[in-house]
């Protein structure tokens, strides 16, 4: 009696162990230890680690259940396919023994193809989002997925997720565009898949006139953009159409989890992040400001972002028709999502980061595909395009941080420009000012002038003192207190710098050591007169005799006019 019961106690501990193996490994298919080329070709941090035996993860300070997304049953696929011959249309293309699994699509295709075209992904949301309601009554909309030489199984992969996780009464349909791949059937066989529609195009175009095409012909009156090597994890469709049904000018992404190129693990991306740019309109993911990330008491809350990463957002069809749609005279990749975010909230919009909705993608490392005039000039003549139609007097700095874009051709920008007057949009100023003020402008070379007001000269007397006197010496032989540096944002002089006192017009204004990040020493000029950024007020020398002090603007007085006068 007591053996059968001890022989029961070992089999049910070897069918425990067993369970909790095969639990563990489906979710980590294809391999256990994700490599790190993925995040580091991202430049994020994925926290997230199993450790085995434990059903649960560890990621920032949280822990959260392990909760897989599970693929649909068998019984509902063939309805989800129709008369689609998934098993025919993989097996059409294989890899050779020996073939170079990276070489065409710059990701690990063997992998890819292992995987199959569905499987169990985790839930990488934030636990909260779970228990979020939605409208019933949410509009539906068009999925648009452009696509040159994509993967069978990546592109099959990415409809299937789109059709397994989305409520179907929110998929109007799904529009491919072949921008001109090499095989038609890629595409062609796919729109035997219900929903599923195919547009070839007869020449290569690359996506951006690929994108508006798709948008052209969709019917719903929500536009969804995806890659063509992603996979949609739980619910990530109703929250970016929940917003933009309550708001039509928001433009909305998800969270964009890491599909690693290497072994095709899915991993959590950071939900920390939002997306910017250096000044050569380069893109890339930053922390949100610290001030923002101590505001955030609810971790589902949007975030608002200056930049999207371009591939994969929601937005409403008529303001993406309002708004001029994308600059179609932007060639195969790169820039439209500066351009496009720029337009956004420039002209009365915004974009936000939605963390309960999550997308993977397939980061990679290399374009797998040519571009016919060369990756870097087609880079340059999209972002010199966006720079010269939305970053007014800012273009500069693109133009310093890219001196080779200077003088390469870009095409005419009339249309856009007559586009951003129609729209009535704001400047560039308002934009730095407004969404993104962490971008620092470059400190600008030194240039010498004296500051000029009537015949007099401003000058410093003693270490903080200021004042107005007769101009001295000339060129080069001016005495060093009548000579200033107007490095925007500071007016320096040596190594201090104008500031006021107080914020409160008639304060005083004084010299102290310098400091770009301190408030009360930014300047920008307005008109004739020099306005403290922040208070908005102007410095003005009153009288000569007084000391200065910031009032009102009136740019007109000659209290306020400051003529800077370059020293030779
Ligand atoms: O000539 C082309 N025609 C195309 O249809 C070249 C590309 N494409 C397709 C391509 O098959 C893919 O589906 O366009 C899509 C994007 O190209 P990728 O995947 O080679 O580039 P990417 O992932 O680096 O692209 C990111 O930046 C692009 C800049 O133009 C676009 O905005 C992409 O949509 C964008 N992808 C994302 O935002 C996903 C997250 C990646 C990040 C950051
Ligand atoms: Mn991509």
């Amino acid at each position: 009696m007591r053996r059968i019961r001890a022989n029961a106690i070992a089999i049910l501990t070897v069918a425990w162990i067993l369970g909790t193996f095969y639990y563990l490994w489906q979710d980590n298919k294809p391999a256990s230890t994700p490599s790190s080329s993925a995040s580091q070709a991202r430049g994020r941090s994925h926290g997230q680690k199993l450790a085995p035996g434990r059903l649960e993860i560890h990621r920032d300070d949280r822990t959260i259940p392990l909760i897989v997304t599970q693929p649909p049953r068998t019984e509902q696929q063939s309805q989800l396919l129709g008369s689609f011959d998934e098993k025919a249309y993989l097996s059409a293309k294989q890899l050779k023994p020996g073939d170079d699994p990276y070489r065409e699509h710059a990701f690990n295709l063997q992998e890819s193809d292992r995987l199959g075209s569905e499987r169990a992904i985790r839930d990488t949301r934030h636990y909260r989002c779970a228990s979020l309601t939605y409208d019933a009554d949410l509009p539906a909309t068009s999925i648009i997925i452009t696509f040159h030489n994509e993967a069978r199984s990546t592109l099959l992969r990415t409809i299937k997720s789109v059709l397994m996780r989305s409520p179907p009464s929110l998929i109007q349909e799904i529009i491919l565009i072949d921008d001109f791949s090499t095989d038609p059937e890629d595409c062609q066989l796919l729109s035997q898949i219900p929903k599923v529609h195919c547009l070839r195009n007869i020449r290569r175009e690359g996506l951006i006139r690929s994108r508006v095409r798709g948008a052209n012909t969709a019917s719903a009156t929500v536009l969804t953009f995806l890659d063509s090597h992603c996979e949609v994890n739980a619910d990530w469709l109703q929250p970016m159409i929940q917003r933009v049904k309550e708001d039509h000018t928001r433009v909305v992404s998800p969270i964009i989890d890491v599909i690693s190129l290497d072994n095709f693990a899915y991993l959590a991306a950071s939900a920390d992040l939002r997306g910017g740019f250096d000044w050569s309109l380069h893109f890339k993911w930053e922390q949100i400001p610290i001030e923002q990330k101590m505001a955030r008491s609810d971790p589902t809350q949007p975030i608002r972002t200056p930049v999207i990463a371009g591939g994969i957002f929601v937005m409403d069809k008529s303001w993406f028709n309002h708004l001029g749609q994308y600059d179609t005279h932007m060639d195969i990749w790169g820039g439209e999502n500066f351009e496009l975010s720029f337009r956004v909230w420039m002209c009365g919009g915004s974009l936000e980061i939605l963390p309960c909705s999550r997308v993977g993608h397939v980061f990679r490392k290399r374009h797998p595909y040519d571009f016919p005039e060369g990756n870097a000039l087609t880079y340059i003549k999209n972002t010199r395009r966006a720079a010269e139609v939305w970053m007014d007097e800012y273009k500069q700095y693109y133009y310093s941080a890219r001196p080779s874009a200077q003088g390469k051709a870009f095409g005419s920008i009339a249309d856009r420009l007559t586009l951003r007057r129609k729209l009535n949009c704001k400047p560039f100023r308002w934009y730095m000012e407004n969404v993104y003020p962490e971008l620092r402008v470059p400190e600008q070379e030194a240039v010498s002038s004296v500051l000029k007001q009537g015949g007099l000269c401003l000058e410093t007397r003693g270490r903080e003192g200021l004042g107005l006197a007769e101009c001295r010496g000339a060129g080069t032989n001016r005495p060093q207190s009548q000579k200033w540096e107007l490095a925007e944002p500071l007016i320096r002089q040596q190594d201090l710098c104008l500031a006021i006192s107080a914020f409160t017009a008639g304060s005083k204004v004084r010299m102290e050591p310098c400091n770009s990040k301190e408030p009360r020493q930014k300047w920008k000029p307005k008109g004739p007169a020099l306005q403290h950024m922040v208070s908005g007020l102007c410095l003005d020398s009153q009288s000569t005799n007084g000391p200065l002090v910031i009032t009102q603007c009136r740019p007109q007085m000659a209290g306020q006019s400051w003529e800077p006068q370059v020293i030779a």
